[in-house]
């Protein structure tokens, strides 16, 4: 049975009279509506209420949320579907070449990085957790200028990698999987120095075959360090399928390396909120490191450019079961049931639309004003170095 509840998700993704509202009232400008299989069920809702039930321990931590934690989740969750939506539009309208989106796959970033202690924690997103950014306090103007390559953004513009430590983000690089034992050093220099903190960092299926994520997990599990892990399994790395490269899931890794392991539905950002928040006070506590397994779905290409060759990896079938997941529907439709009305939801939404649109209409603006003068690109220090004849004539 198909149950299609008047939900924000369903209004993105069907052509349903709130969406013409919305365009007409030029919140959404330039927004393009698609993937209309993307519907919840009652089937879904009743499995998202059962895994919330399933572990007494996390069931506890979700019980013991008020509406502000529950409504910043969905904020959180809506930000970061209309930042990719701004992405796409960007992408479409030629002013980005292509942009990496984490779209069907929010709740795995969101729930996690809301179970941190957002003034002192560290994360390292990569790129299906771009986020995270915004989620742990980075405006989402300097967000956007990030991507724009703009003087005001993060690093300047030298480089479409970014992250602020200001705000507790590590600046992503881009070989995968190296981040793992980054982190894993970060939060040895952490326990250390004493100090009550910890390191958390995604690793997605594909990346998991690189000698980084082992040497790190390793690391981490002989050293205890206070790291929250998560794997986050979206099924795909590039146009491979997660059958193509790794053999009866994930489930044996944790033990593997020493660590506590824990599995989560990567679309229930409750569940992947209280186990993070259990993993966290785990590692905190001086109990080493965690490793979450998430499952979820990469609902569309790698990023912008192979969105048809995406369409192809699998059957279409896989895309309408993940479809009825969308983290965003059914954690809306479970808010409703526990007693939040939807106009409620509907505020949450409208005021997130308005500060993601002012963001990128701020960050757009200031783009002409703001590029980089060429030699801003050299890193002081770094860049002389590279300059020296005997290194410069050396390639690497
Ligand atoms: C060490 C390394 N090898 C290959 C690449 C090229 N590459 C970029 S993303 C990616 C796929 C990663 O897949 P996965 O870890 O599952 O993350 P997902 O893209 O699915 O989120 C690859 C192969 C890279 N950036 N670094
Ligand atoms: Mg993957």
């Amino acid at each position: 049975m198909i149950y299609t509840p008047p939900t924000l998700a369903d209004r993105w993704h069907c052509k349903a009279d709130a969406v013409r509202e919305l365009l007409a009232s030029g919140k959404l400008k330039g927004f393009r509506v698609g993937r209309s299989h993307w519907r919840i069920t009652l089937a879904e809702v009743e499995r998202y209420e059962r895994t919330i039930h399933a572990d007494p321990e996390r069931r506890k931590v979700i019980e013991g949320l008020d509406d502000e934690v529950l409504l910043g989740l969905y904020a959180g969750l809506v930000r970061f579907r209309l930042h990719d939506h701004t992405l796409k539009r960007w992408v479409k309208r030629g002013v980005l070449s292509k942009a990496w989106l984490g779209t069907g796959e929010e709740a795995v970033t969101i729930g996690a990085v809301h179970a941190l202690e957002r003034d002192r924690d560290v994360v390292a997103p990569m790129i299906r957790n771009a986020g995270a950014c915004h989620e742990m306090g980075m405006p989402l103007e300097t967000v956007f200028a990030g991507y724009l390559g703009t003087g005001d953004g993060p690093n300047g513009g030298r480089d479409g990698h970014f992250g602020d430590l200001g705000h507790g983000v590590l600046q992503p690089i881009s070989p995968v999987g190296e981040m793992v034992p980054v982190v894993t050093g970060i939060g040895l220099a952490f326990r250390q120095r004493r100090e009550p903190r910890i390191a958390l960092t995604w690793v997605g299926d594909g990346s998991t075959k690189t000698t980084a994520v082992h040497e790190g997990f390793n690391l981490a599990g002989v050293l205890r360090s206070p790291v929250v892990f998560f794997l986050q399994n979206n099924q795909v790395a590039l146009g491979t399928r997660l059958e193509q490269h790794q053999i009866d899931g994930f489930g044996g890794w944790p033990d593997m390396y020493g660590m506590r392991g824990m599995a989560v539905d990567g679309n229930n950002v409750l569940d992947v909120y209280a186990a993070t928040r259990l993993a966290a006070e785990h590692a905190r506590s001086g109990n080493g490191p965690v490793l979450i397994v998430a499952e979820t779905f990469r609902m569309g290409g790698h990023a912008t450019h192979d969105e048809a060759e995406a369409r192809r990896t699998f059957a279409p079938e896989l895309f309408e079961t993940w479809g009825r997941r969308d983290p965003i529907g059914l954690y809306e439709e479970w808010l409703n049931r526990r007693g939040i009305p939807r106009e409620r939801l509907e505020e949450v939404e409208s005021a997130v639309a308005d500060e993601v649109e002012s963001a990128a209409e701020r960050a757009l603006a200031s783009r002409d004003e703001r590029m980089p003068a060429p030699e801003s690109a050299e890193l002081p220090g770094v860049s002389a170095g590279l300059r020296q004849p005997g290194l410069a004539a050396r390639p690497i």
